[in-house]
């Protein structure tokens, strides 16, 4: 199966998420409230077609495609609103098993900027169990229409992981997001020697580093 968005797409098991995530660099996750903009968002980056509407759970099943970004191809998965990990329907049960579950290498929280406060319930339980959370504000301009302005930097500092500003509609604030994801799950390569045969084979083992959290501003 090639990386295709025929190959991609809603009607796939976790199963073929599992397939295609063995072909990509990255996996992550795309997760949030209902109706705060990750599949506009996960269509952007796409190309794919996930259903989107003005209206919470549209998003009712897990939606894969991928985006390639600075050579590397990350593997998207878009997941059904949820606004807790103590799921209560059965679209925030698949919501919750992806975020605890999946293993996603990275998790992008999507916030709605004219509404914060009940956003960042998700934001603190996703924490206590990863710490490879990149928060997305998304919405910021019904958040200036609205008169509302967001420190970013300074919510960055209090939540201690990245926060990147997005108007889901503009590719640029997209392009930000993503560098914001790429700098940390760096795979590191590191040389073992066997010290009882020196010179004998030396053997190479890359992992992720994506146990570590991602580097936040100065
Ligand atoms: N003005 C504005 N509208 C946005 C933005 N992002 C998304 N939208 C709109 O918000 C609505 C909801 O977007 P979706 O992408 O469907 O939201 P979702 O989070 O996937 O929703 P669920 O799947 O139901 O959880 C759509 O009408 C989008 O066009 C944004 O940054 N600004
Ligand atoms: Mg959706």
């Amino acid at each position: 199966m090639g990386l295709t968005t025929s190959s991609t797409g809603t009607n796939l098991l976790n199963d073929d998420i599992a397939l295609l995530k063995n072909k990509c660099d990255y996996t992550i996750a795309i997760a949030g409230n209902p109706n705060v903009g990750k599949s506009t968002i996960f269509n952007s980056l796409t190309g794919m077609h996930q259903h989107t509407g003005n209206w919470p759970g549209k998003t009712v099943a897990n939606a894969a495609g991928i985006t390639k970004f600075k050579d590397k191809n990350f593997l998207l998965v878009d997941i059904p609103g949820t606004y807790s990990l103590m799921s209560n329907s059965e679209e925030e049960e698949i919501a919750r098993n992806y975020i605890c579950f999946g293993d996603p290498d990275a998790t992008i929280l999507v916030l709605d900027a004219t509404c914060l406060e009940r956003n960042l319930n998700l934001v603190y339980q996703t924490m206590e169990i990863t710490p490879n959370i990149i928060v997305c504000i998304n919405l910021l301009d019904e958040a200036k229409r609205k008169g509302i302005s967001i420190d970013l930097n300074r919510l960055e500092k209090e939540l201690g992981v990245p926060v990147v500003g997005t108007i889901a509609r503009k590719k640029k604030t997209l392009s930000n997001l993503m560098k914001r994801v790429v700098p940390l799950p760096v795979l590191q390569t590191m040389t073992f020697t066997r010290p009882s045969e020196s010179n004998s084979t030396s053997w190479t083992a890359k992992w992720k580093t994506s146990m570590l959290p991602w580097p936040i501003l100065p």
